[in-house]
């Protein structure tokens, strides 16, 4: 389990599920209830993980394997790790973080061909016993996340420095995603509370906060 006193949740979900709005909606409330709150993301989250980051996520980078990729996304969250998630907990603050070992599995192992076994090896030596207390999966329709994202693009609000090398690829791939995500939290009910991303933002923060509230009971 997580640290001696923080909690850490985890958001995760396929591309433009708003998975990024409710991490950031969900630390503000908890912030605002007097829990000390860190906000993170994954790739980054440290200025090492950062370069990782630009490297992965960058058009320009070189073709290179699933294995590779998940090697670097395990490089910079074990940086992660060290620098930011496991002393925020130790210091008794909550961690949220948009996305973490979840898309690991699903994007370098369901939609890839890194097999379980490496993915196991990895999260052990990587993660260790620094799991979340908490995964919030934001699931919605396939064809209307990335239409939210594509009108990000066309609103120029982009967050990203640069269109990812993921976003572009075609629909099953992303419904490939969706099916992975699913099928986790099926099989870890304990931590994966899977969200229905659908509605306005408010709505769904609603039901964010409703299940971080029943998982881990904010006073
Ligand atoms: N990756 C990551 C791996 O392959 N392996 C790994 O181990 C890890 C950690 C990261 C990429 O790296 C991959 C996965 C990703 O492809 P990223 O830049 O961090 O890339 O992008 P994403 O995590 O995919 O995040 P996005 O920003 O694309 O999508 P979000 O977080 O789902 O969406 P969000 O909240 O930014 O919202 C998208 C748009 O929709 C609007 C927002 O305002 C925004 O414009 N929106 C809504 N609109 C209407 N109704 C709502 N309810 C809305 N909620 C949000």
């Amino acid at each position: 389990m997580a640290g001696a006193s923080g909690k850490f949740i985890t958001f995760e979900g396929g591309e433009g599920s708003g998975k990024s709005t409710q991490a950031r909606r969900l630390a503000a409330r908890l912030q605002k209830a007097g829990i000390p709150t860190v906000l993170t993301r994954e790739p980054g989250g440290s200025p090492f993980a950062e370069r990782v980051r630009s490297l992965l996520l960058d058009p320009a980078t070189p073709a290179h394997g699933a294995l590779s990729e998940a090697l670097l996304f395990s490089a910079a969250r074990a940086d992660h790790l060290d620098v930011a998630i496991r002393p925020a907990l130790s210091a008794g603050a909550w961690v949220i973080c948009d996305r973490f070992m979840d898309s690991t599995r699903v994007y370098q192992g369901y939609a890839a061909d890194v097999s379980a076994d490496v993915l196991d090896a990895l999260e052990r030596a990587v993660i260790g016993a620094t799991r979340p207390d908490l995964t919030l999966l934001i699931d919605m329709d396939v064809k209307a996340g990335l239409a939210r994202a594509a009108a990000r693009r066309a609103a120029g609000t982009e967050k990203r420095e640069h269109p990812d090398r993921f976003e572009g690829r075609e629909l099953s791939f992303h419904e490939t995603l969706r099916r992975g995500f699913l099928d986790l939290a099926k099989k870890d009910p304990r931590r994966c509370v899977v969200i229905d991303g659908s509605g306005s933002e408010d709505a769904v923060a609603e039901r964010v906060y409703a299940a971080a509230e029943r998982a881990l009971g904010i006073a």
